[in-house]
């Protein structure tokens, strides 16, 4: 997916021009994947640009950084307002992605991060459908990847820690290289984990079924519980199940959720067609709820948004 430049991008508190966001090439973390990361969606509403859930991304980067022992040098409100700052800076009236980072910077070399010094980067720049319109739209063909997910005794999956992603780029070029569009990672003891960068759901009789990231060493994904609130507001049952790779071949529906991606159908699993290979009736409700709750067309969602 390219990136269009735009005008700034804040570092350490100050927002640089857009070139000159750089970082020496012994930085830290570009050597041992020390820091951790998130992905936010600001989206054009009826009373402009608004941020959605950021108080919640920049909570979770700050926990990832807890698990990983990197001190970050700003509070949760200063990170918010500095997501507020880029958005509005580079003037993205008509939404845009944004993405956080805190990463070890240069200084010290060695396995030991303890003395590396952290640095803080928040850049925004408008993004289209991550796994493209048409999967938006007529859904996704996944393959269930030779790559475990981690197990998380050998690396944190609550944290969204920058060098985990090693394992999700593994099993995205094993997925698109055998002609697919993602991958589904299952877990050390099997269950059916996550994808490289999306949680996903299962429809079951009607109900809606996502794998419990605490068992299933998935990400806890914002997006996920986004859609659980939509869902159960909806009139739907759903809830945190346990699955192995049949219950996804067996699935009435099935979708995948991430800031990204956002709400994608599933149109089959290792070619086994999901239902019948289009977009269910409650993916395409949950879709266009969710559509319209980031686009602040629901009033009972307004508090999710952050106006810039
Ligand atoms: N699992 C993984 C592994 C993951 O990376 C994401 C987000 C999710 C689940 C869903 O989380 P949430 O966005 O809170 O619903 N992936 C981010 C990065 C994607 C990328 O290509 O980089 C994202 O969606 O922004």
């Amino acid at each position: 997916m390219p990136i269009t430049p735009t005008e700034k991008i804040w570092m350490d508190g100050v927002l640089v021009d857009w070139a000159d966001a750089t970082t020496h090439v012994l930085s830290h973390g570009l050597h041992y994947g020390t820091g951790a990361f998130e992905g936010i969606r600001a989206y054009k509403t009826p009373t402009g640009v608004a941020v959605f859930r950021l108080r919640e991304h920049m909570a979770r980067l700050l926990r990832s950084c807890k698990v990983l022992m990197i001190d970050v040098p700003f509070s949760l409100d200063e990170l918010c307002d500095a997501v507020v700052s880029v958005v509005r800076a580079n003037g993205l009236v008509n939404g845009c992605y944004i993405r956080p980072l805190v990463y070890l910077g240069y200084g010290e070399m060695g396995v030991n991060p303890l003395p590396a010094p952290v640095n803080v980067a928040i850049a925004a720049w408008p993004w289209g459908a991550y796994l493209g319109e048409d999967g938006l739209t007529n859904g996704v063909r996944m393959k269930i990847s030779s790559w475990q997910r981690h197990d998380s005794n050998a690396m944190p999956t609550a944290a969204k820690g920058t060098g985990m992603y090693l394992n999700s780029g593994l099993a995205k070029i094993e997925a698109i290289k055998a002609g697919y569009d993602e991958a589904i990672m299952l877990g050390p003891d099997g269950q059916v984990s996550e994808c490289t960068g999306e949680n996903l759901f299962v429809v079951r009789d009607g109900v809606l079924l996502t794998p419990p990231s605490s068992e299933a060493g998935a990400l806890p994904g914002i997006t996920q519980d986004t859609v659980m609130r939509i869902a159960a507001d909806l009139g739907f049952t759903a809830r945190f199940e346990t699955m192995i790779r049949t219950d996804l071949y067996l699935a009435d529906e099935a979708f995948l959720t991430g800031t990204a991606a956002e709400v994608v159908p599933i149109s089959s699993v290792d070619d086994r067609i999901v239902g019948d290979g289009k977009p269910g009736p409650v993916t395409t409700t949950i879709q266009s709820t969710y559509f319209q709750a980031v686009r602040g067309e629901i009033d009972r969602y307004s508090g999710w948004l952050t106006e810039v």
